[in-house]
């Protein structure tokens, strides 16, 4: 007997409660902890906090956002200065941000202590205290096999 699969090439194969974008699948914490421990939450998935490098993938992610009708202030990226003031790497990768969304007038690293993305519902970016409590998005590659909690 044959088997038959559909082959989509374009796009992520991607656990239970993650959504595919090319080739990518993301989820959004249930929890709102602070940067690093939602990117901890990630790690434990096979993730990172979300990595973003086009309008495209911007769009999608705040579509993400709009879905959960979420009230809170922004969701965290995966994008830091932390270790260089005003050098915004995106963390897991160690790239710089070759594409950006800003608000207008941000990142404004208020009162010297601002170094951790988010993202508005709005979908523009701005920099927040690390230790907030938001709700991050998790990335992971949709082409690894890797498991869930590696
Ligand atoms: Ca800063
Ligand atoms: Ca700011």
């Amino acid at each position: 007997m044959l088997c038959f699969s559909v082959f989509h090439p374009a796009l992520a194969v991607c656990p239970l409660y993650w959504t595919p974008f090319e080739d990518s699948c993301y989820v959004i914490l249930q929890d709102k902890q602070s940067w690093a421990s939602s990117m901890a939450m990630c790690q434990a998935y096979g993730a990172y906090l979300v990595e973003i490098s086009s309008d495209e993938e911007n769009e999608f992610v705040r579509g993400m956002i709009r879905e959960t009708h979420s009230p809170i202030w922004g969701h965290w990226l995966g994008a830091t200065d932390e270790y260089s003031e005003s050098h915004w790497l995106w963390s897991h990768s160690g790239r710089a941000l070759y594409y950006s969304n800003w608000e207008e007038d941000q990142p404004d690293n208020y009162q010297t202590s601002q170094h951790c993305a988010v993202m508005h519902n709005n979908g523009r970016w701005d920099d927040g205290e690390c230790d907030l409590t938001l709700k991050g998005i998790c990335e992971r590659d949709g082409k690894s096999n890797t498991a869930v909690g590696k």
